[in-house]
C-alpha cells in the first residue's frame, strides 16, 4: 500500500532502460513498446523512428524486465505484400501485445496516405509473424485486445479519431478477430481536466478480482503544446462496456528530463504493462517519444484509486 507521500508509480532508478544507443541498426528513437511475458522472458516490441521520419518495430528480450537485449534485426517493418503494403506505406507504430491461448496478438498502427488504421498480426514464438487483418478503417489508434474472450467473443478498446467530439475510448467485439462491431463509447475526456483534449487505451487490460484495469493516456493542451499523462480506469469483468470507476488523478506525468524533453516534449505514453505474481505491476512507457522507461506499482493501489477517488463525471 502506498502512503500519501509515495508516488503511486515508482520510477526505476536505472531509467531510461532502452535508448537508440542500444539498437544495432540506425534509429532515432526507442519508445511506445508493447510488452508481454513469453517462456519466462519479458518481450518488448518497441517503436523506432528511422531517419526518414517513418517508424518500424524492433524486438528486445529480458530476464528481469529491466535489462533488455535487442535483436539485430527489426521485428515488424512495413509490408511489401498486397493490402498491408498499401496501408503500411508510411510506417508501423505503437504495438500492443495480447496473449490469448497459444497466440500472441499484436495490434499496431499502420500509417499510409489513407490515414492511420490498426493492423493485427499473430505470432506464437516471436520468431515467425503472420499478418491477420486490418481491423479498423481510418482513422483509429490505440487498439488493446482483452486477453480473454468475454461472453464468447473477442473484445477490444480503441480510440477513433474525431474532430466533432473529443477523442474518446470505445469498445467493440468480434467473433473471429476480423469482423468487429457492437461498438459503443465507454470513457470520454472531461472538460478542464488533465485528459480533456483526448484519451486513448494504453496497456493491454489487466484482469483483477475487482475488474479489468485499463491504463490509458490522457492529453491536456497547454500554451506550450500537449502534455501526455497516464491514468487508470476499472471495467466490469463480464461487461467491460460498464466502467466501474475512473481515477480522477493521473498516475504518471512527464517529470524526468528524458520525459520532458526529446523528440516530442512532455510525453509519457504506455503500450504495455506486466502484472507479476506478487501483485505488483511493471509499467512501461515511452519518454518524450525518445526512450523507454519502467516503473512499478501495486495493482491494488491502482484499483483503489479507481474505486476510492473516482472522477465525478464519467
Ligand atoms: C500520439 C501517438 C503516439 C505518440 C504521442 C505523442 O498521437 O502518435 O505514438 O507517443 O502522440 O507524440
Amino acid at each position: 500500500m502506498n502512503s500519501p507521500m509515495d508516488p503511486i508509480v515508482r520510477r526505476y532508478a536505472g531509467n531510461p532502460i532502452l535508448t537508440k544507443a542500444d539498437i544495432p541498426y540506425p534509429v532515432e528513437t526507442v519508445h511506445n513498446a508493447g510488452m508481454v511475458k513469453h517462456d519466462g522472458h519479458t518481450i518488448m516490441l518497441f517503436r523506432s523512428h528511422l531517419r526518414t521520419g517513418r517508424s518500424i518495430i524492433g524486438i528486445a528480450e529480458s530476464e528481469d524486465g529491466y535489462k533488455f537485449n535487442v535483436r539485430p534485426e527489426p521485428f515488424i517493418t512495413p509490408s511489401n505484400d498486397g493490402q498491408f503494403a498499401e496501408y503500411e506505406e508510411f510506417g508501423v507504430e505503437d504495438p500492443r501485445i495480447c496473449k490469448i491461448g497459444d497466440d500472441y496478438l499484436i495490434a499496431y498502427s499502420a500509417y499510409s496516405r489513407h490515414g492511420v488504421r490498426i493492423a493485427l498480426a499473430r505470432t506464437q514464438d516471436f520468431q515467425a509473424i503472420e499478418r491477420v487483418s486490418l481491423i479498423t478503417q481510418a482513422d483509429y489508434r490505440n487498439v488493446v485486445i482483452f486477453p480473454e474472450k468475454i461472453g464468447g467473443r473477442y473484445a477490444r478498446l480503441d480510440r477513433p479519431h474525431s474532430k466533432i467530439s473529443p477523442w474518446a475510448i470505445w469498445i467493440s467485439y468480434s467473433p473471429d478477430l476480423i469482423h468487429w462491431g457492437d461498438s459503443e463509447v465507454v470513457i470520454k475526456p472531461v472538460p478542464y481536466h488533465w485528459d480533456e483534449m483526448k484519451i486513448g487505451p494504453g496497456a493491454t487490460p489487466i484482469r483483477t478480482d475487482q475488474g479489468w484495469l485499463n491504463i490509458y493516456h490522457g492529453v491536456f493542451e497547454t500554451m506550450d503544446g500537449a502534455v501526455y499523462r497516464l491514468g487508470v480506469a476499472l471495467h466490469d469483468l463480464e461487461n467491460p462496456a460498464k466502467v466501474i470507476g475512473i481515477a480522477d488523478e493521473w498516475i504518471l506525468q512527464p517529470e524526468d528530463p528524458w520525459e520532458v524533453t526529446g523528440y516530442v516534449h512532455n510525453v509519457v505514453f504506455s503500450c504495455g504493462a506486466i502484472p507479476e505474481p506478487d501483485g505488483s505491476l511493471k509499467l512501461y512507457w515511452g519518454g518524450a517519444d525518445t526512450v523507454m522507461c519502467v516503473g512499478t506499482a501495486q495493482i491494488d493501489d491502482l484499483v483503489n484509486l479507481c474505486l476510492t477517488k473516482p472522477r465525478s463525471s464519467q
